[in-house]
């Protein structure tokens, strides 16, 4: 397994112009018939062999020129079809392949999920289909003909327009040709055939041409993918609205199927998705789920313009399209929901996952240098670290221009597979700017660390701040530059005054706009004319995805949460004056100390929860604590999570005990009101509710416990259900029990549902949970082939159950590996997402490190172990 680096680009010596495929669906023994008109890529080398790639495949006959080829004139093997000798004119060539989805339990190629016919292609998925030149920057145009038993599949779906479709004289078999006038690369082929359920819509684009959209379900469930299509039509108008970007065939279809190893895939005119970002009721999807198939449905569609009309040059580039459509997805579900509740989940979930796999052995920049499984590169880095870039560039040439910038790139690289330079260029050309030093954020990997230093001079009245970054050594990446960061920041008097910017050490545009650009390693501004020592309010709105530090004094930031007018602000406020209460009790517990109180975060607290009228939504995350997977990450070295979590449930109790009056009224208060709607108002206050009820059970044990149970009884909708047994699976006992057991009778066949039931017994933080994973991997309905489960039961439990899975005697790490080997040879991209988990293991303290490093050594021991989870435990030891 050779690593392949991005400076040994090199463009196809081949062109594909079009594709003609032919698939006759079998269970066991699909024939695949491709018929390809090539020529030399002028950009090649002269007089190249043809060589295609493959995976798995069986080659029955070929044809060049419509001449049956011997077997003296190729060679075949599952991997590679090689020519030798072919025309240096244009030429076609006939390959006949044959599959079995059946047993294709990798989901990657042709595959059958459920009774159903369905393909996965990106990143390398379409070799498993034909020999083909399975790499982004060969684009062709695609017809495809699909013939099958019209009982088992009367649906039959592929990419473009559908031109024709009848049945097949004397039996049961019937086709349909659909195709797609837009090039496009391999990755983005599709196929979907079988016998299902759909919801039909159409959308009027902003030139006035009609749409037909349709939503293919599991029969029975058509009522659930209402709030999707809904969806998808608000994304559709959303980007003619905001980036000009029109719809291009004349139908566009989605398939949702439940055997999916990621969430969604952007295909051309034929999206597939994991049907838990299609499916929804309110009896069986939370408001979380709602927010998650808007923004997943809109991520899909938004791939049309960035991705699907303008692709990759390679996959060096996959931030191109992934980062830019997150930013757009992101910016939707902005539009459609709260802005700053939206910002806050953003930075949440990039704080999550993506900075501890940039400060662990898996760091990697957002454009990748090398790699040896594109698969494992899929990440928050590429994914949400490439969105928070974009984000960035905005900011720093301001929002006009970054429009008139993606005008520029829509209009110069449609239809072409453009790399990370080509999209620059066009802002640097809209702005004017020089965007080098820009770039370095997609080449360096890690994250900055932004400190601050202010001092006030009362004589003067100058207030002078002090801005550094460092970036420190990654895997293979020891010398860091400065990158450009551009920090937002306002000053306030002591009473909440917000001050004028006067600075000569500031550009004017700098000042009026209250965004300093932090260029060098240091950066000295002295600002004048403050009457008082002033409260900073820095990197407001998250302006850079950089670690801040240190936070400012707890005084200041009871004052920042008090008043400050950037809410992203006001959140990071109460998460630092968190944060801060909790490591005290870390630090006084290590010393066999008594705990420390935080009564002036408490009173900020209640300030908010009593408040909370006013924004629902931002009070229930203000008044969240940081979870001990955030603490993990702040703590940076010698974690011990079972400390981390003792502190957290301290403060918790501390909070509860404190506010329980206040906790009880705003629970009485938030009830719902009329039947459930998944908007966001909605959905601000059930959050805001179930803070309450989990702030009474902290509190109030009893009183707790008694309201989640009734509110579990009486729930008219998954959300609130949701929250009360998830304070019952707290407070434990038989109350827990019953009230698991009943829920599993209420949803035993609904595998969305069951999902929810199987990851929230495996997040229960108390050391008896690991011997409940194990014992609910043996349930009836545990599946290991099913990645939706899967990642249920174990991914739930390595991610979200810090003290299980690191418990001292090893038992979680021996449940992971155990998994992950299972499942490996079946599933190698799956296994190999597992193992991710492990993606911080090097913070550990010793003991728990130790336990690690031994596994991680046995797993690369093993003999047969699947290129992906190879890469991931052998990056993960360096
Ligand atoms: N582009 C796909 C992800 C494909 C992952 C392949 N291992 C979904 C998305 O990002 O929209
Ligand atoms: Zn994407």
């Amino acid at each position: 397994n050779v690593p392949v680096r991005l400076t040994d680009y090199r463009p196809a010596d081949f062109l594909i112009d079009s594709v003609a495929l032919d698939f006759r669906l079998d269970r066991t023994a699909t024939r695949v018939v491709a018929t390809l008109t090539l020529r030399r890529n002028p950009k090649g080398v002269p007089g190249a062999a043809l060589v295609l790639d493959g995976d798995e495949l069986t080659l029955v006959s070929l044809k060049l020129d419509g001449r049956a080829l011997g077997p003296q004139e190729y060679e075949a093997t599952p991997d590679r079809l090689t020519l030798s000798a072919v025309p240096d004119g244009p030429f076609t060539l006939e390959i006949e392949t044959r599959v079995d989805p059946t047993a294709n339990t990798q989901l990657s190629g042709l595959y059958r999920s459920g009774s159903a016919y369905c393909t996965q292609c990106e990143a390398e998925g379409f070799r498993r289909i034909t020999y083909f030149l399975d790499r982004p920057d060969v684009l062709s145009v695609y017809t495809t003909r699909i013939e099958a038993d019209e009982r088992e599949a009367p649906v039959l779906l592929a990419n473009g327009n559908p031109v024709e479709a009848g049945k097949i004289a004397g039996g049961s078999r019937h086709y349909a040709v659909w195709r797609d006038p837009f090039p496009k690369p391999s990755y983005l082929f599709a196929l979907v055939g079988g016998d299902l359920g759909v919801v039909r819509d159409s959308f009027t684009t902003m030139s006035g041409r009609e749409v037909a959209l349709a939503i293919y379900v599991e029969h029975g469930k058509e009522a659930r993918a209402e709030y999707a299509m809904d969806a998808l039509k608000r994304s559709m108008r959303w980007d003619e609205e905001k980036f000009g970007r029109e719809y291009d065939l004349d139908v566009f279809n989605i398939v949702a199927v439940s055997d999916f190893n990621m969430g969604a895939m952007e295909n051309k005119g034929l999206n597939v998705f994991n049907d838990k970002y299609v499916l929804a009721s309110p009896e069986t999807a939370t408001d979380g789920d709602y927010a998650g198939i808007e923004a997943v449905i809109a991520h899909e569609y938004f791939h049309n313009w960035t991705g699907n009309r303008i692709t990759c040059r390679d996959w060096f580039q996959l931030c191109l399209k992934e980062g830019l459509t997150v930013f757009r997805d992101h910016e939707f579900s902005a539009d459609m929901r709260s802005r700053p509740v939206q910002r806050i989940s953003e930075v949440r979930g990039l704080r999550l996952v993506q900075f501890p796999e940039d400060a662990g052995p898996l760091a990697h920049p957002v454009r990748p240098s090398v790699y040896h499984e594109i698969n494992n590169f899929y990440t928050s880095t590429v994914y949400e670290k490439g969105s928070e870039l974009v984000r960035m560039l905005r900011t720093l040439i301001g929002a006009e221009t970054f429009r008139r910038g993606m005008d520029i790139y829509f209009e110069r690289f449609d239809g072409t597979a453009a790399t990370v330079e080509d999209f620059l260029s066009c802002f640097a050309e809209a702005s004017g700017r020089d965007l080098s030093q820009f770039a370095l954020w997609y080449s360096q990997a890690g994250t900055p660390v932004l400190s601050s230093e202010g001092a006030y001079d009362p004589d003067a009245k100058t207030f002078t701040l002090t801005l550094k970054q460092e970036t420190r050594p990654t895997p293979g990446q020891t010398d860091k530059k400065p990158v450009v960061i551009p920090v937002a920041l306002a000053l306030f008097s002591e009473n909440g005054q917000k001050l004028d910017l006067a600075s000569r050490d500031a550009r004017p545009e700098e000042l009026s706009r209250g965004l300093v650009e932090l260029t060098g390693a240091e950066r000295r501004l002295t600002f004048e004319n403050v009457p008082s020592r002033p409260i900073v309010s820095l990197l407001r709105g998250f302006s850079a995805p950089v670690r801040l530090e240190p936070a400012p004094a707890s005084a200041d930031l009871e004052r920042q949460l008090a008043f400050d007018d950037d809410p992203f602000n006001r959140w990071q406020a109460a998460q630092s004056l968190a944060l801060r209460a909790i490591f005290a009790r870390v630090d006084a517990a290590r010393q066999g100390a008594a705990a420390p109180e935080a009564p002036g975060y408490v009173a900020a607290l209640r300030t908010l929860l009593v408040g909370a009228d006013a924004d629902p939504a931002f009070a229930a995350q203000a008044l969240s604590l940081p979870s001990v997977i955030d603490l993990a990450r702040e703590a940076g070295s010698d974690v011990d999570p079972d400390v981390h979590h003792a502190a957290r449930m301290g403060l918790r109790a501390e909070i509860g005990g404190a506010l329980r009056a206040d906790a009880e009224a705003a629970y009485a208060r938030f009830a719902d009101k009329g039947p459930y709607r998944p908007d966001a108002a909605g959905a601000g206050r059930r959050a805001l509710r179930a803070v309450a009820l989990d702030l009474v059970a902290a509190g109030d044990p009893q009183k707790g416990g008694a309201l989640a149970q009734e509110l579990f009884r009486n729930a008219g909708n998954m959300t609130d259900r949701l929250s009360a047994l998830t304070t019952l699976a707290l407070l434990g006992g038989d109350a827990r029990e019953a009230a698991f057991e009943s829920f599993y009778k209420q949803f035993a066949d609904d595998p969305l549902v069951l999902d929810k039931w199987f990851s929230l017994q495996a997040t229960i933080p108390e050391p008896a949970t690991t011997q409940r994973v194990i014992k609910l991997m043996s349930h009836p309905d545990f599946s290991l082939t099913n990645p939706n489960r899967l990642r249920a039961l174990i991914g739930a439990f390595a991610n979200a159950n810090l003290t299980c899975f690191h418990a001292l005697d090893g038992s979680g790490y021996d449940l992971l590996t155990r998994v992950v080997l299972d499942v490996d040879p079946r599933n190698p991209q799956v296994a190999a997402r597992l193992l991710s988990s492990l993606r911080a293991w090097r913070t550990l303290e010793a003991r728990r490190r130790a336990l690690v490093e031994a596994k991680l050594r046995d797993i690369v021991a093993r003999e047969g172990l699947s290129a992906d989870t190879r890469d991931i435990a052998t990056r993960a030891l360096a």
